[in-house]
């Protein structure tokens, strides 16, 4: 069977390191590339840490790109830290030099000729804000019929967003992070036919990162990437922390673990509900992962990460 095609577009959170971390894991997918899309992370450490990542896994061969484009609300630098700390974790510095390749093109730029160059459509995984894919989209609109799909970690649909009001003034709570970022954005790619699988909140609440789930991975830290991934949680589960990231990339490997559901939807791109992705009768066709089994999927985690 051939493998399915994949180019991954994350945003530099713990979880988005994590994902990266499974999906290199899969036997059924080739991972074209990484594109790091400056939203939840500062750049620089987020880049450097993917990077170190991939060396760790021993997939010496997967490009990674920086993207250069800029959202409009900015995630709380208290989150943006995180890459700094992932990046100086002393598992992933135990060499001097990296030796997975950074490219010079911007990362919109690489999506463009990585889509163009691909032999069949390709599934975008994205679990950051929509900002690169819609800057490649407007670069090279051809591009469109080489995606196979998106699937997205974004937008809430029958439950509140996270952009927490006390955090952001002048917003009523109803957004998503990764829409919230750039509305526009995913309004621009909302407004193409390419079928969009979203990993709403309405699912990721549910599944919450718990200490039993780091427990199990600190009893199989022999293995390097339990151990990363145990003190990746470690860092974060004095906050409400869930497998974001982690939770929708797990699909393409395991989609019988979910059921999805199809919705009509908007994205608000101004006011006080800006980044929010609305059902509206008539509105854009997508899908939504609506229900997962949650003892499959830590099973499954659990498994990929012991090596
Ligand atoms: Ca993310």
């Amino acid at each position: 069977m051939s493998k399915q095609l994949v180019l991954m577009d994350h945003d530099g959170g713990v979880d988005d390191y994590l994902a990266t971390m499974l999906l290199m894991t899969m036997d059924c997918i080739e991972c074209l590339g990484i594109i790091i899309t400056p939203a939840d992370c500062y750049v620089q450490p987020a880049v450097s840490a993917t990077r170190k990542i991939l060396d760790l896994i021993g997939c010496f061969d997967i490009p990674v790109a920086e993207s250069t484009v800029r959202g409009i609300n900015p995630f709380p630098s208290l989150y943006r830290r995180d890459s700094f700390i992932v990046d100086h974790l002393p598992i992933l510095n135990e060499s001097e030099t990296i030796r997975t390749p950074l490219v010079a093109e911007t990362g919109q730029e690489f999506m463009v000729r990585v889509l163009a160059q691909a032999s069949e459509p390709v599934t975008l995984m994205v679990t950051g804000p929509l900002t690169t894919v819609a800057a490649a989209l407007d670069k090279a609109p051809e591009i469109e019929a080489k995606i196979k799909q998106i699937v997205w970690m974004g937008g809430a649909l029958n439950v509140s967003g996270n952009v927490e009001k006390s955090l952001e003034a002048g917003q009523d709570g109803s957004a998503e992070w990764n829409a919230y970022w750039d509305p526009l954005a995913a309004e621009r790619v909302w407004q193409t036919q390419i079928g969009i699988l979203m990993c709403p909140l309405d699912l990721t609440n549910q599944v919450p990162v718990t200490s039993e789930l780091v427990q199990q991975l600190g009893k199989q830290r022999r293995y390097p990437l339990s151990d990363l991934a145990g003190q990746c949680y470690a860092l974060v589960i004095p906050q409400d922390y869930y497998f974001w990231d982690v939770l929708a990339t797990a699909y393409l490997a395991h989609p019988e673990f979910y059921q999805l559901r199809e919705w009509e939807t908007m994205i608000v791109t101004t006011g006080l509900s800006q980044g929010r992705t609305k059902i509206v009768s008539g509105g854009r066709k997508i899908q939504a992962m609506d229900r997962v089994d949650v003892s499959s999927f830590s099973t499954y985690i659990l498994q990929q990460w012991a090596r």
